[in-house]
């Protein structure tokens, strides 16, 4: 018993969640064309908790951390390119994959970060035309000993500084190469850890070397058709609780003055504060933004997304007038005490859902509502919208997708788990 339904089952919940819709004036048909068509840049670092293929350490420090000790990760580029397949076949639509540097491919070499070049992603970019799936870029700022002192590109010391600019400048010339191999924009993400974990004196000085190093960082002038910027802000992180340099109001100000785009990451504001909010404000000056689908739980952020309220309320802003084509959605989240590949499928498919959810709400009821200033009827509508029948949809929505429904990917991830991952010691 996994919730999987029969075909016809299927259709003849659609049949009257379509009806139940349509009475409200949304047609099902229509926003399902939506719906397959928003594209999720898949995480690979889900895959081995964000450990890399440079050395059997994993994750170092940089603020961020994934706990557990679930049997069956990734190993190396094939390993963790045979477990984004089975996640994606069991993830409706066409997705795009999000690399990051730590995930080179070397040949055994020791190539050292700031000397990485496109070479060393050729199995991904191989791969990526095979299966004709995107990739995306990070530049890995984190677990490395030039990293150690907790600063990078605002450190204050010089040679610590310029190597991770060289680090940024290959790896904008990786995503430029990864842009070029595929039918679309390669987006690569900056995001560093830098901070303190106490109080800080002097808060300017590293702030003032961000902004000279990203300069130099972003010197040369890449086509933005094959590779576009995108730099993170956060709040705080393990070890840099009192202070980041990277803020979100240093990247808004960094964004906006250098027509950048900002990456928003679910789990990087405090805790009540929801990056719902912020889309229409910052997209009234920046072109496009990144999201890091991600959710926080107390004091870490990255925890498997759910269909919360805040993914919904993100999604029905993201869901506005043309935004979708300028909001691009990331899965930034890393947890190793569940099966990955399921916490890819799960993080995925609870996106989409909040997608579908935002998708299929009265919208233009909602809007006249407001305007004739009726907030009874337009909280009666919101609330009205959770009750709604958007499993059926969902189901059908699969269910054209080749994907099984109910938990019925599940059975599949488990299968794969006994046949392949248990296997991995
Ligand atoms: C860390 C940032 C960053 C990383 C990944 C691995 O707080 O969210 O995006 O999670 O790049
Ligand atoms: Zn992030």
């Amino acid at each position: 018993m996994n919730g999987s339904l029969s075909d016809q089952q299927i259709n003849r919940s659609y049949l009257a969640a379509k009806e139940r819709y349509a009475s409200m004036g949304i047609d099902t048909e229509k926003t399902l064309q939506v719906l397959a068509k928003i594209p999720l840049s898949m995480h690979c670092w889900q895959g081995d908790d964000v450990g890399g293929f440079e050395s059997a350490e994993g994750l170092t420090g940089g603020g961020i951390m994934a706990t557990g000790s679930y049997p069956g990760k990734a190993r190396n580029g094939d390993e963790l390119r045979a477990d984004l397949e089975m996640a994606l076949k069991l993830i409706p639509g066409k997705h795009r994959v999000n690399l990051h540097a730590i995930y080179a491919e070397t040949n055994g070499k020791k190539i050292d970060r700031a000397d990485l070049e496109p070479c060393h992603f050729s199995n991904w970019m191989a791969w990526s035309k095979e299966q004709t799936i995107a990739l995306d870029y990070n530049g890995s700022f984190f677990s490395h000993p030039m990293a150690a002192s907790g600063f990078t590109l605002s450190s204050l010391d010089k040679l610590v500084r310029g190597y991770w600019i060289r680090h940024g400048k290959g790896s904008r010339a990786i995503g430029e190469a990864l842009g070029k191999n595929q039918k679309s924009t390669c987006y690569v993400n900056l995001w560093i850890p830098d901070g303190y974990k106490d109080n800080p004196a002097n808060r300017m000085v590293h702030r003032e070397a961000l902004l000279k190093a990203l300069d130099s960082v972003f010197t040369e002038k890449i086509d933005p058709r094959t590779m576009r910027d995108a730099v993170e802000s956060k709040l705080f992180g393990i070890g840099s609780e009192s202070f980041v340099t990277g803020s979100f109001e240093f990247y808004l100000g960094y964004a906006v003055s250098r027509k950048k785009m900002l990456t928003l990451d679910m789990g990087h504001f405090h805790p009540t504060e929801t990056i719902a909010d912020k889309i229409s404000s910052v997209l009234l000056y920046i072109d496009e933004l990144l999201v890091h689908v991600s959710r926080g739980v107390r004091w870490d952020s990255d925890h498997v997304v759910t269909l919360s309220d805040d993914l919904y309320a993100l999604a029905y802003e993201m869901t506005q007038k043309d935004f979708l084509n300028r909001v691009h959605l990331a899965l930034d989240y890393f947890d190793a005490s569940i099966n990955r590949v399921a916490a890819w499928v799960i993080g995925a498919q609870a996106t989409q859902k909040a997608l579908l959810a935002a998708l299929l709400s009265p919208r233009a009821a909602l809007r006249e509502a407001e305007q004739a200033r009726d907030f009874t009827r337009r909280l009666a509508l919101f609330e009205e919208t959770r009750t709604m029948p958007l499993g059926a949809v969902w189901d059908h929505f699969c269910q054209n997708h080749g994907v099984p429904t109910g938990t019925g990917w599940l059975t599949e991830v488990q299968q794969y788990e006994k046949n392949v991952l248990s296997k991995r010691i």
